[in-house]
């Protein structure tokens, strides 16, 4: 049962697909009062057994309570636990414990979510505007509330089968050749690998929709050749479009008036990798369509797939908080004797990036009517990769094309998935990564995963082997990492036949993996679900935040701690423990309901199999297109 409350004059955000009458009965489960500011808030009191389940792409747990969360998309790469915003905002949420409800507040501007960090006790949530529309989901089960929801925002995006291989990424390889050396790294290795992905350098000066003919010579041979190895090639895409005579992109975008604007009506100007930029208007239909069709060079000359980054939109400056900081500078008194002035002159000079105001001095044209973009802040990203999914359409309807996106409100699953951005190679990482997954699937996020051995800072062997161990059961199983940092690319590392077994066992669980998550799709359900959506009645299954089902069959229990010979698992019933050696079982024991400590060595998976459910896997393959349904081995009890 939904229940739609609208509150002054919602812009449209086209998150929700279904049509829902308005309420005007009363508010249920929430309290509600309105501030000077007019925006109202929104509040209830939780017992202690109450679990709040959401959010989506979030810091901390499964469990949201304890923080204080804002949506309001951000470009920032040390996902902390202090942090209250990432690079999606997914205002979902599901209270389930004394009682079962779930709420959506559908909203493109900021809106706080204040869960008992205030008060223990109390959920309240702040929208920074009057306007949205606030969904109210009554159910039986946290998954029949999660269904609810997923019916009304429409099916996910379902990605292509090859995009379950494993996937190598760095920012980034420059030339032909050092793609050719990577594949050729894994392939002499004989370690799977289906795509290698191009970070922003293959564009010639960070021009969208070019490649380098420096360093990607005749790109369209070089994609073919790839392709005869098995390969997909994956450019990214960045949000800014570079300020530059004789650039089409631009020369037309200026042309057509299809940039986003200062409030005078000139074109906005920030600086991103190009240097000078101006954002396309992504809120604008014809701007997108205009856009999206862009991408049609790249799969012209045989791409099959995108990243879409940068489009929080992440913005280093703007000329107008260069000056500002000038200015500050200028009337600087260098004999003052304050020290809090100093850090003050820090902030104003470091802080140039992302700043609020900027975002404030920003317009855009939504169907001929001027919108301040801090109104649509968090639909930015969306409908960029609206944009390239509804091309793709126009492009090529028949094939399909890996996308996804590095920001996002709920609404672009339907278009596409995406990365969980700018990790850091460490080990909390892994955890963060465990349970960001069923918040993510909660939304309709499906295709998704993390920066496997981690982004930022220096990746060791044992991370690496650690993570590709939890790595294999999600759908985006990608090793990137970040300009600076130690060669990442499992062939680097000294036990390469650790890492071939590990990714082997993927390319054996991808028939499986592969047909739950389009059943997920299908279903409006999620391939990665927390311990108690299963066991509600069981305290301990309810708590427990590192151990997940992975579909029907299979729960995994991730070891994320250094040096670790093994970890404490929770059984909510009796369950088949299979540890594989490589991609072969090395072990398999029948366990009881309750407590074990499991072991396994940074070459080994262990792996849980649910009573009477079963799991076949399949030989491995080079790559996807490589596997066969052949030699099935059945885990069963
Ligand atoms: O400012 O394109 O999250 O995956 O490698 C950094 C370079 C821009 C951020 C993305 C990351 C990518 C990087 N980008």
């Amino acid at each position: 049962m939904v229940r739609k409350y609208v509150f002054g004059e919602p812009i449209e955000t086209e998150a929700v697909i279904q049509n829902v009458e308005n309420c005007t009965g009363p508010l249920t489960h929430l309290s509600q009062t309105t501030g000077k500011d007019g925006c109202p808030s929104f509040s209830c009191k939780l017992a202690d057994e109450d679990i709040v389940y959401g959010l989506g792409e979030a810091p901390r747990g499964i469990n949201k309570r304890g923080h204080i969360y804002e949506s309001f998309n951000s470009d920032d790469p040390y996902h902390t636990e202090e942090k209250r915003s990432l690079y999606g905002s997914h205002n979902f949420l599901v209270i389930s414990g004394s009682r079962h409800f779930g709420l959506f507040v559908d909203c493109g501007a900021q809106v706080t979510f204040d869960i008992c960090y205030t008060d223990i006790d109390t959920l309240t949530i702040r929208p920074s505007v009057p306007d949205l529309k606030l969904y109210i989901i009554d159910g039986d089960s946290d998954i029949d509330i999660v269904r609810q929801f997923r019916r009304l925002i429409g099916k996910s995006y379902t990605a292509p089968f090859w995009a379950f291989g494993f996937q190598q990424s760095r920012w980034s390889y420059y030339t032909a050749d050092d793609v050719r050396k990577v594949v050729k790294g894994y392939r002499e290795n004989n370690i799977p690998l289906d795509a290698v992905y191009l970070d922003i350098d293959y564009m010639e000066a960070y021009k969208d929709f070019t490649v380098s003919s420096e360093r990607f010579p005749d790109f369209e041979k070089f994609v073919s050749e790839m392709r005869s190895d098995g390969i997909h090639l994956v450019p990214i895409i960045d949000a800014g479009v570079k300020i530059e005579d004789g650039y089409d992109v631009y020369e037309e975008g200026k042309e057509k008036g299809f940039f986003c604007k200062r409030k005078d009506g000139t074109d906005f100007v920030a600086g991103v990798w190009p240097g000078r930029i101006h954002f396309p208007d992504f809120l604008s239909s014809d701007a997108r369509r205009w856009f999206g069709d862009k991408y049609k060079t790249l799969i012209d000359a045989g791409i099959d797939g995108f990243w879409n980054d940068m489009n929080e939109p992440a913005m280093f400056y703007t000329e107008e908080g260069i000056q500002d900081a000038v200015d500050y500078l200028k009337d600087f008194d260098f004999s003052c004797n304050d020290s809090n002035k100093f850090f003050e002159l820090g902030g104003r000079v470091g802080g140039l990036a992302n700043r609020r105001k900027d975002y404030a001095a920003m317009y855009h044209n939504i169907d001929g009517k001027t919108v301040c973009h801090e109104k649509v802040h968090n639909l930015f990203g969306f409908n960029m990769t609206r944009a390239a999914a509804e091309a793709f359409e126009r492009i090529a309807p028949d094939k399909k094309i890996l996308l996804f996106s590095r920001s996002s409100y709920i609404g672009m699953h339907r278009y596409g998935g995406i990365w969980t951005g700018d990790n850091q190679s460490w080990w909390s990482h892994i955890l963060l990564n465990i349970k960001m997954m069923p918040s993510l699937n909660m939304c309709g996020f499906l295709y998704t995963g993390a920066d496997l051995g981690g982004f930022g800072t220096n990746c060791t062997e044992d991370l690496l082997l650690r993570w590709l161990a939890f790595g294999i059961f999600t759908p985006l199983m990608r090793n990137h990492s970040a300009l600076g940092t130690r060669d990442q690319e499992c062939y680097r590392f000294k036990h390469t036949d650790w890492f071939r077994g590990i990714i082997e066992l993927r390319y054996r669980l991808i028939p499986y993996l592969y047909d739950e998550y389009i059943k997920a799709c299908e279903n409006d359900d999620m391939l990665f679900k927390p311990l108690g959506f299963e066991f509600p009645d069981d305290e301990m299954a309810r708590r427990t935040e590192d151990q997940l089902f992975v579909g029907s069959s299979i729960m995994t229990a991730p070891i994320y701690e250094q040096n670790a010979a093994g970890r404490y698992v929770y059984l909510p019933e009796e369950m088949l423990f299979v540890r594989f050696k490589g991609s072969s079982a090395c072990h398999r024991e029948v366990l009881k309901k309750g407590i074990h400590y499991i072991t396994a060595s940074l070459d080994e998976v262990p792996l849980f199999i649910r009573k009477g459910r079963s799991l076949t896997l399949y030989s491995p393959a080079s790559s996807t297109e490589k596997l066969t349904r052949t030699e099935p081995e059945t885990f069963s009890f």
